[in-house]
């Protein structure tokens, strides 16, 4: 059984008109690079500090929470008019909240301990992606329809982390309905990248990569059904960690997911420093925590090591860029000198189809039979379908209030087909039989976060499928952690995501903090 010559053709014929999609509008747009190219370098010492670290400061009265928030919003101030990240503050908020948790340190009398246990994130600020549901900032995900619409709760793991201590600044960019892998949008205008301006910081979550990346916030949460926090946090330069599907509340974002989407969405934390990572997840998991024995200790030396370089040549995917390849392979060779571990290179060459699944799974009823939500009914709400044809010719005029991607994406669906592919459906089947047999429960495996380096603004519409990368890893249901591993010659961000087996996110979080000892972890944006 093959992929029948239809599919072959449709996926060809889709990728030469994205190109010429693409060459067209490169003629008639007025999309520009910005002309100021660099942030300024991160000059306060508390911003190099992880959540963990300040926390503990605080706690021990060696900084106030005040001190600290201060600090991030005068930087937020400084960087933000570059990057667009942050779409909506709640400074004032954020400065009294932090003066009430001096007060409590003040009069408190259970000591360091207590607090630490209680409160392990008191006094840090955290940053939140528009998407989730944040009391009175913004419910719109970057739809213009949606101005003004205010989310009336928390979010279950924003509001664990506010329990936790944790003060919100304020909300970050998405793209629309979060449906890309680029976080511009006509409500909120284009997030972008810390390291050049010029470039994306990626999506969905892209605001936050890019806040997290300029230096200004030290830990935020993202959600991930294609690689919405893995491909900001590659191209931003931080770690961004895929849950185990079902651990981490999904519940009170917008969109709402439908037909089979909801069992590949993951939420989890992005943040600057590695140490933080299993922190935050064990408080935003709340009561799921257990499932992933987060306390059980990690020998390194005891893993199981697989790399794969690439998928195989997909067609419609972009090659791996040479210098992923080689960061990759320095992994490989710094995990076999250092834990004296084998690292076995593999090849699966169900890889390859990793849009094709990623798409089959995207549009399968849920477990009544409901299909899921067109985007063309999702994107022309509360009025009727989009029409995407008729949206192309009202965009080329200036007059539609959905970005490029809304209306490719509603386009691509106009090609797909009622049944799902046998063939493609088998490969999926194949791959996870592999993947389980492959990682077991000590299995650890390198796999790059994304095949090109932070693209330009705008040049993901004709690499549409880039994302397969990351998607494959969320139909498989399982975990992974996007890794930074130092920068490219031209200064952008190199990094790789490490999966492993389904609820044991703790060996990928050690692999996180090996790698961003042996590889230096973030760089500051400012300082080349
Ligand atoms: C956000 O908006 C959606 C759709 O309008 C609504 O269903 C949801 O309850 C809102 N969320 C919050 C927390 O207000
Ligand atoms: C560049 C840009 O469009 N920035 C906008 C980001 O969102 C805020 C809040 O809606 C606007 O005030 C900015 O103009
Ligand atoms: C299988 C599938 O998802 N079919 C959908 C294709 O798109 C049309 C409209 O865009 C939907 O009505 C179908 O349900």
């Amino acid at each position: 059984m093959s992929l029948t010559g239809i599919e072959r053709a449709q996926a060809w014929i889709m990728r030469v008109f994205m190109g010429v999609l693409f060459a067209l509008f490169r003629i008639l747009s007025p999309w520009r690079s910005a002309e100021f190219r660099g942030l300024p370098p991160v000059s306060n010492p508390l911003l190099l500090m992880s959540a963990m670290q300040l926390s503990q400061k605080i706690r021990r009265r060696e900084v106030s929470s005040v001190e600290v928030v201060e600090a991030f919003i005068n930087r937020i101030q400084t960087v933000n008019p570059l990057i667009n990240a942050l779409v909506q503050d709640r400074f004032e908020a954020a400065l009294l909240e932090a003066a009430q948790v001096d007060k409590l340190i003040q009069e408190s009398s259970g000591g360091e301990e207590v607090l630490q246990d209680r409160l392990p994130l008191l006094g840090v600020p955290i940053t939140i992606k528009e998407s989730f549901a944040l009391q009175g900032m913004p419910n719109a995900t970057g739809v213009v329809f949606r101005r003004g619409v205010l989310s009336t709760r928390d979010a279950p793991p924003v509001a664990l982390l506010k329990r936790a201590g944790a003060i919100p600044l304020g909300v970050t960019n998405t793209s629309e309905f979060c449906m890309w892998y680029e976080s511009h949008n006509h409500l909120y205008g284009i997030c972008n990248n810390p390291y050049d301006l010029a470039r994306t910081s990626g999506g969905s979550s892209g605001g936050e990569g890019s806040v997290l990346g300029s230096g200004a916030s030290v830990i935020g949460i993202g959600s991930d059904i294609g690689g919405s926090i893995r491909m900001p946090s590659f191209f931003c330069g931080v770690f961004g960690h895929k849950t185990s599907p079902g651990v981490v509340s999904n519940d009170c974002q917008y969109p709402d997911l439908s037909g089979c989407q909801p069992d590949y969405v993951s939420s989890g934390p992005m943040c600057r420093y590695a140490e933080d990572l299993l922190p935050m997840l064990k408080i935003m998991s709340g009561p799921n925590a257990d499932r992933l024995s987060l306390s059980v200790d990690v020998d390194l030396r005891k893993l199981r090591f697989f790399s794969i370089p690439h998928d195989g040549c997909s067609p419609i995917v972009s090659s791996v860029d040479k210098q992923l390849i080689q960061a990759q392979r320095k992994v490989v060779e710094r995990l076999e000198a250092d834990l004296g571990v084998k690292v076995q290179e593999v090849f699966l060459p169900g890889l390859k189809y990793g849009f094709q699944i990623w798409n089959t799974y995207m549009g399968l009823p849920d477990k009544d039979g409901k299909p899921p939500t067109p985007f063309s009914v999702l994107f022309g709400e509360p009025g009727r379908p989009l029409w995407p044809l008729w949206e192309v010719a009202r965009w080329m005029m200036g007059r539609s209030p959905h970005t490029m991607a809304a209306i490719v994406l509603s386009l691509i669906e106009m090609t797909n087909s009622s049944k799902p592919s046998p063939f493609i459906l088998k490969q999926k089947e194949q791959l996870q039989k592999e993947f389980e047999e492959l990682l077991g429960t000590d299995g650890v495996l390198l796999y790059p976060s994304h095949p090109l380096l932070a693209p330009k603004h705008h040049h993901p519409l004709f690499t549409p499928f880039n994302f397969a990368y990351t998607g494959i890893i969320n139909i498989l249901g399982l975990p992974s952690t996007q890794c930074p591993l130092g920068l490219s010659k031209e200064g952008l961000p190199l990094g790789v995501q490490v999966v492993t087996g389904r609820f044991l996110d703790r060996q990928s979080l050690a692999v996180a903090l090996y790698l961003e000892k042996t590889f230096g972890g973030w760089r500051d944006p400012g300082a080349a």
